[in-house]
């Protein structure tokens, strides 16, 4: 069994898909972190970094200790090698996995979420206070460049592919939950610049398993505003 915990954010839905797609049993505890719960005593212990997503599997393969991991790359490939799913042995297949997930980690969320801080209104979600500090364009529109330039470089990589590697895998699942929320960053109306990655997106999102991982805690979402909802449960 896995703990998982976390809430609805890219980088939890990398982890739920995942867990979906590997069908492993999973418990989720949500850790509002618009509520601050990153920060109370209990969670810190779990994580210091004070940051979701983090698993602990309470059977671990050297069956000692639960084992706690952070970081949703890092989550990845641990559940692909748990299961021995999403995840090619084949030393070179392997190689562009691993090449693609760490473009993702190192690339695609912090340009996101600095994007989405400089555009959100104070108080909004992602937003970098809840009062004070007000959207800042030239700064937004320096990150929406950098995201577009990203977005050119999966379209590139997509070109007769249907997958980031030969076949689907955590690479995808990672770069998917990014590019869901195309519209929340107001980068692109919509994909249709981008015909190989749109081809993709859309395939990954008619998965089953995907789709279970990204209804994670639809509970909270009706919460959040609804515009903001919309922009990402939008086919
Ligand atoms: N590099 C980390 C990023 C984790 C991260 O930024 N998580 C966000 C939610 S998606 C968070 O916990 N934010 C709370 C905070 O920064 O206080 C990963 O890939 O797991």
């Amino acid at each position: 069994m896995i703990d998982f915990y976390g809430l609805p954010t890219p980088n939890c839905w990398k982890v739920t898909i995942a867990l979906e797609e590997m069908a492993l049993d999973y418990t989720y505890t949500r850790v509002d972190i618009g509520q601050g719960d990153q920060f109370e005593e209990g969670f810190a212990r779990i994580n210091p970094l004070r940051k979701v997503p983090v698993i602990v599997d309470r059977d671990p393969a050297d069956a000692g200790e639960p084992l706690c991991i952070v970081e949703s790359a890092a989550i990845l490939v641990y559940l692909a090698e748990k299961t021995g799913r999403l995840f090619p042995s084949e030393l070179r297949a392997r190689s562009e996995v691993l090449q693609w997930l760490m473009w993702d980690a190192s690339n695609v969320g912090e340009a996101h979420s600095t994007r989405l801080a400089f555009i959100a209104e104070p108080g909004s979600p992602g937003a970098v206070t809840k009062e004070g500090a007000a959207p800042v364009f030239a700064a937004a529109e320096y990150m929406a460049g950098k995201i577009r330039h990203l977005y050119e470089q999966l379209n590139d990589r997509l070109a007769g592919r249907e997958y980031l590697g030969d076949e689907y895998s955590i690479a995808d699942i990672a770069a998917w939950c990014h590019i869901v929320s195309h519209r929340v960053y107001a980068v692109s109306d919509g994909l249709e610049s981008y015909p190989n990655l749109l081809r993709w997106y859309r395939a990954l999102r008619a998965r089953p398993a995907l789709r279970r991982g990204f209804d994670l805690d639809l509970e909270i979402f009706e919460k959040i505003p609804a515009d903001f909802r919309q922009n990402l449960r939008d086919e």
